[in-house]
């Protein structure tokens, strides 16, 4: 059995911990099957963020998991094992287990390459989904869910994904596990699963439909709704918009991808904050150690080529593979399927340039033109810095859905009950003020839009100077500003006010009120 403080040692922070010690109070005064869930609530409060990477098919998202996690290890392209969820998590020994749907699970060699087998020489429809524990650091704070894509789910791929994003334990436990007694029902498991934070990918394809696509995805997986708070968004395959196409790119891919993304941005908002266009190709291969000395001096031997064959080369992939030249044929199509043409046309770009270049001074340039970089920051200000809020509120509300579920009228009180003393504390209030912002942003709560932006501002920071949209400004201006709006949002909370507006706006003035008294305090 675990105990709070076993469970408290790998909790994100603060807010996860006050959950964790509402699921363990609670615990004796609920049934055996609502204990069970608080169980699963207390396990997965203690895991890392699980980030499902979701998007349509073929959109790139296995390339960009590998890319993430620096390793070539999901299988891309063709195959069985790209219509299965799988989960990458650390582990202090790299393996991979097929989890079959009765619970069995299976260990599965890597292949030659050191990749997840592209094909399984197994019954398909008895396999739930691929759990691979890898000893990237990356993934000591983050557990990346690379999906199915949505264009490509069947009714099985579609009941797999729901079932599976989030909800590690396999339905039946293996008697190993302590915890196999305690069975939990699919109610209080549905209750529990879900990833808590999404990171879409698009395309320069991204359709009307594609919205609703990824609501619709968020609605079966996620056990709350998708926001700026724990979703990210990024248009992959930049390299392959052509800017004449967009007006204003002046002819340059990074500039056409740029205006796109913030198109992208305006129809999926508000659900994510912006767009970052990425590269995932080139980054993969920038940073799983695909890049090898022999590519760079295929690179430098195309760069020496006349300008009228290389030219000819650069008309289409297939001219590029075809066309007459000193460079094999077969060492071209290995740089196309690592860079595609236009990572190769930046790399000889760049050898031009710098002749002396290194194999790894190209590599990192190809790693700069790539975009990863920034999403990776991203990642790092939405999901690593936020864990602790994002993941004590998909708790909380599985706690919830779990009371929900239960017939006992008296437990419900007694758990909504001991929720409402948690928020009630000034240390919790961050987790109401998730809840608001998460009302406001996905729409259920409908705000004027500078009011809505208001909310998000100040919800979505634990950054006082960012809260208040005042970064860097002397002291005695954010204690009157807090004031201010404090009152601001009172009043409104009381007067002119629909009564959904009135609870978000009682949230928002505590919140004021709250970075007010803390101001003072300093
Ligand atoms: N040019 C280019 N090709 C890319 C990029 N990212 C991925 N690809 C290619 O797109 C194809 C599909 O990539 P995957 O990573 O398998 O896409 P996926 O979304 O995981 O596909 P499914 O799981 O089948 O839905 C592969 O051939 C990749 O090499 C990119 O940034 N640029
Ligand atoms: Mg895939």
């Amino acid at each position: 059995m675990t105990t709070a403080t076993d469970q408290q040692q790998h909790l994100a922070g603060p807010l996860s911990a006050a959950v964790a010690q509402l699921c363990v109070r609670l615990q004796s005064q609920v049934t055996a099957r609502t204990a069970a869930g608080f169980r699963e609530v207390l396990r997965r409060l203690s895991a890392p963020l699980q980030v499902a990477v979701a998007g349509r098919i073929k959109s790139g998202k296995s390339t960009l998991v590998n890319a993430l996690i620096g390793r070539r290890v999901a299988p891309t392209d063709v195959g069985e094992c790209t219509r299965l969820v799988t989960r990458f998590q650390y582990g202090t020994v790299d393996r991979v287990e097929v989890i079959f749907n009765d619970g069995r699970k299976q260990v599965l060699p890597f292949d030659a390459s050191g990749m997840i087998p592209n094909t399984l020489d197994l019954d398909f429809d008895q396999v739930s989904h691929i759990e691979a524990y890898l000893t990237n650091a990356v993934l000591r704070d983050l557990t990346v869910i690379d999906t199915p894509g949505l264009g490509s789910l069947d009714a099985a791929s579609v009941a797999r994904t729901e079932q599976l994003l989030g909800a590690a334990k396999p339905a039946d436990a293996t008697p190993d596990d302590e915890e196999s007694s305690d069975d939990l029902d699919d109610t209080s498991r549905n209750a529990v699963a879900g990833a808590e934070a999404v990171l879409y990918v698009v395309t320069q394809g991204v359709r009307a439909d594609d919205q609703q696509a990824l609501a619709a995805f968020t609605a079966a997986t996620a056990s709350r709704e998708a926001g700026p708070v724990n979703a990210i968004a990024v248009l992959n395959k930049a390299d392959t918009i052509a800017p004449e196409s967009v007006t204003g790119s002046d002819g340059d891919v990074w500039k056409a991808a740029s205006l796109l993304a913030e198109k992208q941005a305006l129809t999926l908002k508000p659900r994510v904050a912006d767009v970052l266009p990425v590269i995932g190709l080139l980054a993969e291969t920038a940073e799983s150690g695909g890049f090898t000395q022999a590519d760079a001096d295929a690179l430098k031997q195309l760069a020496q080529l006349d300008e009228v064959t290389w030219e000819m080369l650069l008309v289409s992939a297939d001219m590029f593979t075809s066309w007459d030249c000193d460079v094999p044929s077969g060492t071209r199509l290995r740089l196309l399927e690592k860079l595609d043409l236009f990572g190769i046309s930046q790399a000889v770009e760049a050898v031009r340039q710098e002749p002396e270049l290194t194999a790894g001074a190209l590599r990192r340039k190809l790693l700069d033109a790539s975009g990863l970089a920034g999403v990776r920051a991203r990642l790092d200000a939405v999901f690593r810095a936020r864990a602790d809020g994002i993941k004590a509120a998909a708790a909380l509300a599985s706690v919830t859905a779990l009371a929900q579920a239960s017939g006992d009228l008296g437990e419900r009180q007694r758990v909504h009950d001991a929720i409402e003393v948690l928020l009630a504390k000034p240390e919790a209030h961050a987790l109401r003020l998730l809840e608001a912002l998460t009302l406001v942003t996905s729409g259920a709560v409908s705000m004027p839009d500078d009011l809505a932006e208001e909310v998000l501002r100040v919800g979505g920071s634990a950054d006082v100077g960012e809260q208040l949209g005042m970064k860097g400004r002397p002291q005695q201006e954010l204690v009157a500003y807090a004031l201010e709006r404090a009152g601001w949002w009172r009043s409104f909370a009381s007067f002119g006010a629909t009564p959904a507006q009135s609870r978000v706006a009682h949230v928002v003035h505590r919140a004021y009120f709250l970075i007010w008294q803390q101001l003072r305090g300093n």
